[in-house]
Order: C-alpha cells, then structure tokens, then sequence
C-alpha cells in the first residue's frame, strides 16, 4: 500500500492502518518520518491525560471508565499504556487485554500498550511518538497509563496536559513514597477502590500533602484530590468534571501549547538518548573503542576524557 493511502486510510479511522502507521513511526526510517510530518502539522489540539501510579492501583479500570463517559460524549479516545516487563504483571496485562476488549469495534477508541524495552530512550520515544500520531490522527482524549516507578514514567508524563496519580486504600507507605519525589507532579489524585475501608482516610493523607504544599503541581495549579470506585462506576462523573476544569485553567493560563511543546522537545531529547543508547555498544565493539575502554580500566584514561572521545566517534 502506498502511504499516501495508508495516511488517508488511518485518518479516516481504519484500525489496521493506524496500527501500520504507529509500527511506521516508532521507529527510525523514512516511510516513518514521512508520515510523521503530515501528522505533527495536524497535530497539537488533543488533551493528554497523563494516568499514573503504584501497580494494580486501578489505572486500567479506571481508563476503561473514562473511555465510556468520552464515548457517551462522541469523543474521539486514544490509550498509549506503557506495560512494565515484570513477570509479576503479567496476570494483570492479561486482565488490560480482556477489559479492553469491548472496545475493539468501536472506531472511536484505539489502544496501543508498549512493553518496556530495556533501554529507556526506546519506550519514551515510541510512546511521546505514538501520542503525536494519536493527536495528527484526530483523537479529542489520549489517555497515558505508566506505572509511576522510574524515570521513564516521569520522561513520559512531560506528554501530558493533565496527569492524574492513582492511589488505593490503605496506601499509607505509598504516599510516603509520593511525598519523597517521582510522583509529586500530580494534578489530580484519585483514591481509587472507595468501595473498600480506609478510603477516606487516605484521602485525607492526600489532602493534607496537598494543604501543606508538598504535592505541587507543575504549574499554578492547586492539586485536588478526590475517591473513586473505578469497579463500581462511583465519582467518574465528579472526576471528568475536574478534568475538564484542569483543562480550561490550562488553556486560559496560555499552557495547553507549551505542553505540546515540552513533550516534542522531550521526544527529541528521547531519541537522541536513544540512538546514542544503540551506538554505544556498536562503538565500544570496534577497536578505536575496545582500545579506549582497556584505558580506562587500566587507570590510564579519565572515564570523562574517555567518554567525550566516544562521543566524538559517534
Ligand atoms: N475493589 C476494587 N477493585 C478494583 C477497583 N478498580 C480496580 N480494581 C481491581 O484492582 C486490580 C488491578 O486493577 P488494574 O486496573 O489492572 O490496575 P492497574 O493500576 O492498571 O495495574 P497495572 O497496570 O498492573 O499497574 C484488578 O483486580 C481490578 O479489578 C475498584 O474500584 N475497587
Ligand atoms: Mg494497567
């Protein structure tokens, strides 16, 4: 198929193309940069949802939640899930397909999942990539789902105009973990799984971080907390509402363009690390290299001074 036509066809909504289109993309190539540009010019008018937290805290139920409202509303929804590698989620990847299955004859809704790579410019470039191609696409809601526990999740989460943290009852030494840094960058915080005890009393730990200035937000914003029960369906409703009001605040303080912004410079900063990731072992393989790191184990050369030559070489 010519791309012309696979453009046109993944435009008009055609789930086998943008599924062409997104493997075109994720990686280096020409046919991938092609389609990248016609897509960055249509790009920048979809709202981001970054949707973050601890594993099995409820983000995949809580996003199948969000999708059925955005339908009842006819809006266009996206999910870019970055899927850790740990053989300890598999039962609940398993859980994600089977959730997200009613969705995959609705025209409306596309869900890519990216398992972690390994490398981390990898995965951060392919999913900043596949929310731009979500965006050019047409998508009004691209919702973002990383386990909130390393450096990837906080490269991705620069994507989003919203980020939500999902937390669970009982989470006392979870948002200790909170209040020590990754996930401080929260808008929003949901408590999920209100249907269990202790809910209440974790919203009020979040409260009081909030109150007391520890979860800052990365603009003026006042982060607000709030419990749902993603099983249940309760407090959906409430949290689309102050979704939607993060947005205008966003939009009226001018913000909505300097996060797309953010997230292509976060993308081209992804890509470099990672063909600089691809180069490294190639390079350090060939003699100007191998000769360069018996130096430095020898003691005869700075591991800095060794480096910068590297990086010359690349
Ligand atoms: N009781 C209760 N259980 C819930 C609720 N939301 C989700 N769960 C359950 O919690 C488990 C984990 O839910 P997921 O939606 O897969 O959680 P996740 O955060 O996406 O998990 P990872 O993607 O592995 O990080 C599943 O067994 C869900 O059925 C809720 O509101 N109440
Ligand atoms: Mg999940």
């Amino acid at each position: 198929m010519k791309l012309e036509e696979l453009l046109e066809r993944a435009l008009a909504g055609d789930h086998l193309a943008i599924s062409r289109v997104i493997s075109r993309v994720e990686y280096p190539s020409k046919e991938g940069a092609w389609l990248l540009s016609k897509l960055l010019a249509r790009a920048g008018q979809a709202h981001v949802i970054g949707i973050t937290g601890a594993p099995g805290s409820g983000k995949s139920t809580l996003i199948a939640r969000l999708i059925e409202k955005y339908r009842g509303e006819r809006r266009k929804v996206a999910v870019v899930a970055v899927d850790p590698s740990s053989p300890f989620t598999q039962g609940a990847l398993m859980g994600d397909r089977i959730r997200m299955q009613r969705f995959a004859t609705d025209p409306g809704v596309f869900i890519r999942s990216f398992a972690t790579r390994g490398e981390r410019g990898g995965i951060s470039t392919a999913a900043l990539l596949t929310v731009e191609v979500f965006d050019g696409l047409g998508y009004d809601k691209i919702l973002l789902e990383t386990v909130g526990v390393g450096q990837v999740d906080v490269d991705i989460m620069h994507a989003a105009h919203t980020i939500i943290v999902v937390t669970a009852p009982g989470a006392g030494d979870e948002i200790q973990a909170l209040k020590a840094g990754l996930m401080e960058i929260g808008d929003i915080y949901v408590v999920n799984k209100s249907d269990r005890p202790g809910a209440t009393e974790t919203l009020k730990q979040l409260e009081f971080a909030i109150e007391g200035g520890i979860f800052k937000s990365r603009t003026g914003w006042k982060p607000i907390a709030l419990k749902v029960s993603a099983a249940l369906g309760e407090g959906i409703g409430d949290l689309i509402e102050i979704i939607e009001r993060h947005l205008t605040y966003m939009s009226e303080a001018g913000l909505v363009k300097r996060r797309v912004e953010e997230r292509r410079i976060h993308a081209l900063k992804s890509m470099i690390l990672w063909l600089v990731e691809n180069k490294i072992d190639e390079l350090l393989s060939r003699p100007e290299g191998s000769s360069l790191v018996k130096d430095v184990i020898d003691g005869r050369i700075p591991v800095y001074t060794a480096a910068l030559k590297l990086l010359k070489l690349i």
